[in-house]
């Protein structure tokens, strides 16, 4: 399919090649290829976008990023400088490409003004921020963003009417070495990525922000980081068991993902999997995306444009339209 919309796309900074070699030496297999194509934003990337049938990416900065950065200050800087380049980068090239917003995750209210600059000034397409802001050295305490202190900054998400992208990061500090260090073949895709999202988003179910928000829009990556499969089992156990012990979120986990709540193809490239979120979730829940350098163009694009699921519609809906309606993308 021409004309595919791709969600989950990452750069870095290239004055930061040393983090950029810490990351890939985790999770590339080749850190030099990694390198070139994270750092390229508006070059090699169009190329690929071009020849494998890629309208639109709305790209953003490499995980873990900013929500490693221990100190605010740091972290607020890094913050704004990611912005000002990605942006910097994309003018210019507006009609194939635009970015998410990276934020520092200390200060409720100062994330929700430096997305208000990058949404107001740079025309970014909301925020991507990674699963939990570390705040001290050690990595063993770290903020999450479910609790009522962070009511700015939902209100400020859904006043803008943006997308927030919850997006994984590594386990750091106590959490690392007692549940991960041991089984570190685990840590990333296979499986410490998607129960760090899924906690986190489910987190913010249970402690009410779509209550509070109901009109907020968040996007996960990775079919979903395995709740769509979980689905059932959850909410049994939340309408059941836990909202008669006292649980009070208004709705039920399936009208969160009716109404607030979108999943990307990621990195999760099957069609088994692809059917069956679409069974569960309704095709205009479901977005594509690569996850690119984290994996390639190829796989994807080949991938996506195979699928048949139930007609045209359907993988039109997925491949691009759903994005364009979300995003309020125009003509590309
Ligand atoms: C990602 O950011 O999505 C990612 C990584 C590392 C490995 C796989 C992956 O940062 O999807």
């Amino acid at each position: 399919m021409l004309g595919k919309v791709a969600l989950e796309e990452a750069f870095a900074l290239p004055r930061n090649a040393e983090v950029t070699e810490w990351w890939a030496g985790l999770f590339a297999v080749d850190a030099a290829k990694h390198t070139r194509e994270i750092n390229d934003i508006n070059k090699l990337r169009i190329e690929k976008m071009d020849k494998f049938g890629v309208g639109y990416k709305i790209l953003s900065y490499t995980a873990p990023g900013v929500q490693d950065v221990w100190e605010q200050e740091k972290a607020d800087a890094l913050a704004r400088e990611v912005n000002d380049h990605v942006a910097g980068e994309i003018k210019g090239h507006e009609d194939r490409l635009g970015a998410f917003a990276t934020l520092s995750m200390y200060d409720p209210k100062v994330a929700a003004d430096e997305l208000r600059r990058c949404v107001k000034d740079y025309g970014f397409k909301g925020a991507l921020v990674n699963d939990t802001q570390r705040n001290d050295e050690s990595g063993s305490s770290m903020i999450f963003y479910d609790g009522p202190e962070w009511d700015i900054f939902w209100s400020t998400v859904q006043e803008l009417d943006v997308a927030f992208y919850l997006h994984p990061r590594n386990p750091t500090g106590v959490f690392y070495e007692k549940l991960w260090a041991p089984r570190k073949w685990l840590l990333g895709p296979p499986l410490s990525f998607a129960q760090g999202v899924s906690l986190h988003l489910l987190g913010m179910v249970t402690n009410g922000v779509f209550d509070r928000f109901p009109k907020l829009k968040v996007v996960i990556g990775h079919l979903g980081e395995h709740i769509p499969f979980d689905l059932w089992r959850i909410n049994h156990w939340f309408e059941d068991v836990k909202k008669p012990l006292g649980l009070d979120c208004k709705k039920t986990i399936r009208e969160y993902f009716d109404q607030n709540i979108w999943i990307t193809t990621s990195g999760h490239f099957s069609t088994p999997t692809l059917e069956y979120c679409v069974r569960e979730l309704g095709p205009e829940r479901i977005l594509f995306s690569i996850d690119y350098p984290f994996e390639s163009f190829e796989d994807a694009c080949n991938w996506y444009d195979g699928v048949k699921l139930d007609g045209e519609k359907t993988v039109k809906q997925i491949g691009r339209d759903n994005a364009k309606q979300l995003f309020k993308l125009g003509k590309f």
